[in-house]
């Protein structure tokens, strides 16, 4: 298994939409595993192939506290949403320490097929209604911050150039003195 770099907003290569996979054979089953390290490395509770610049619908979740229902989802589709929608904070591994407030569908029903190739179907409220409806929008090229105002998204982008540019700083500083 190999933890993959994970893209940073405002990558252009974020908004690559993602094409289906056509047969879950052992290419997909090792994305699937490289995703779940990355994903756990990085203490999210989801991550879409797009943000591994992988462009195929692929999808890995787990919400559990304790880290172990590992949920992956290919070709994944939203079926059924329900009208009822919520707001609430979210955040993204592509946009570390950004977190706004998003409008979604309270519930929503996803058609996919695990990493067995077998189709299923999930039936998700809360907090995996959420991120599914999260993930689903990467594979699509979208991230959370496009349906704030450009003024929010420009002070976004400054505030993540300025931690990029911090952290390269404190990267030098630590490097051992040649
Ligand atoms: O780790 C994540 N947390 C999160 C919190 C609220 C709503 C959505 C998410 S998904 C995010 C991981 C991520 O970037 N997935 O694409
Ligand atoms: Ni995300």
């Amino acid at each position: 298994m190999s933890a993959l770099t994970i893209l940073r907003y405002p990558a252009a290569r974020l908004r690559r939409v993602a094409r289906t996979v056509e047969a879950v054979d052992a290419r997909i089953r090792t994305l699937i595993e490289d995703m779940l390290e990355t994903m756990y490395a990085a203490s999210g509770i989801g991550l879409a192939a797009t943000q591994v610049d992988v462009h195929e619908r692929v999808v890995v979740l787990d919400i559990s506290e304790t880290h172990d229902q590992p949920l992956a989802l290919v070709n994944p589709e939203i079926v059924w949403e329900s009208s009822e929608h919520v707001r609430g904070d979210e955040g993204c591994l592509s946009l570390p320490g950004i977190q706004e407030s998003v409008e979604r569908a309270a519930r929503v029903t996803v058609a996919a097929l695990g990493a067995d190739g077998q189709l299923r179907r999930i039936e998700a409220d809360g907090l995996l209604a959420v991120c599914l409806q999260h993930e689903l929008d990467h594979l699509q090229g979208k991230v959370f911050v496009d349906a704030l105002s450009s003024l929010k998204r420009t002070r976004i982008k400054t505030r993540l150039q300025k931690q990029e540019r911090e952290a390269a700083r404190d990267a030098r500083q630590s490097a051992p003195a040649l």
